[in-house]
């Protein structure tokens, strides 16, 4: 059945890719991050009938009540929201780490992450929908980049925590925790991490789970 995904971070890497196996697989994408010209370059490439992209800075709880507006006006409902917009590659560990740049990680990739989540539950109560949430590998071990793993052990936290506030309302959470993916994430190319096309088929794989299935997290690393 086609499903009305909302994505976060949907104008590259990840979240792009999952837009793209989404459509494929029938269902409708809202396509939210900071960059509208790849967003409408994307929903070019989708279909207008497809795809909406929506302008949004996930450090913004304005924005993002207008972001989640705009999706229903167009789309009527919301099934799935995908909580991806995250970042984190350059940064160095907490000694030689820019505080500048330990603030920013933790507002998208945690505070970010629990606005998106809140103004998700009405729409995924209402529709026994699906949160998904992107964790990392780096969320499972520690790393050197401390803060930016620290960012990712929150969503395994959350992600479980919120499970048990949905617990019985029919929605349910998955956290996708992937290890290193070829994105822009990095400045430079890494032929021996994950595609994005990787992550997708995982994505497409839990949101597309009867609603008996509950999947509370995948873990998806290079061979
Ligand atoms: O990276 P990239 P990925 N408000 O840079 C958006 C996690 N992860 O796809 O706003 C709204 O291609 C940004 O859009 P824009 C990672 O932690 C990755 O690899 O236009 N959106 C872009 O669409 C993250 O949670 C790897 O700049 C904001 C997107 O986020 C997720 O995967 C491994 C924003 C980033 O796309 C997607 O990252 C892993 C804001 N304030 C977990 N700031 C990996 N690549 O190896 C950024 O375990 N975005």
């Amino acid at each position: 059945m086609s499903k009305v995904i909302l994505i976060t971070g949907a104008s590259s890497g990840i979240g792009a890719a999952c837009a793209r196996h989404a459509v494929k697989a029938g269902h409708k994408v809202a396509l939210a991050a900071r960059s509208l010209d790849k967003l409408n370059d994307l929903t070019e490439e989708l279909g207008d009938d497809n795809a909406l992209a929506i302008e949004c800075d996930v450090t913004y709880p304005d924005q993002q009540k207008a972001m989640f507006d705009k999706a229903v006006e167009h789309f009527g409902q919301i099934d799935v929201v995908f909580a991806n917009a995250g970042l984190g590659a350059s940064a160095k560990g907490t000694e030689n780490g820019d505080v500048e740049n330990f603030k920013e990680m933790i507002l998208v990739n945690n505070y970010g992450v629990t606005v998106t989540a809140k103004h998700a539950i009405p729409h995924l109560k209402k529709s026994g929908g699906h949160l998904i949430l992107t964790g990392s590998k780096a969320g499972h071990i520690n790393i050197d980049g401390s803060v930016y793993g620290a960012t990712k052990w929150f969503i395994r936290g959350y992600a479980d925590n919120l499970a048990a506030e949905l617990s019985g309302t029919g929605a349910r959470v998955t956290n996708i925790n992937p290890g290193m993916v070829d994105t822009p994430f990095f400045d430079e190319e890494k032929p021996d991490a994950l595609r994005p096309d990787d992550i997708a088929r995982a994505f497409i794989y839990a949101i597309e789970q009867p609603s008996h299935v509950e999947i509370p997290s995948i873990q998806i690393y290079p061979k």
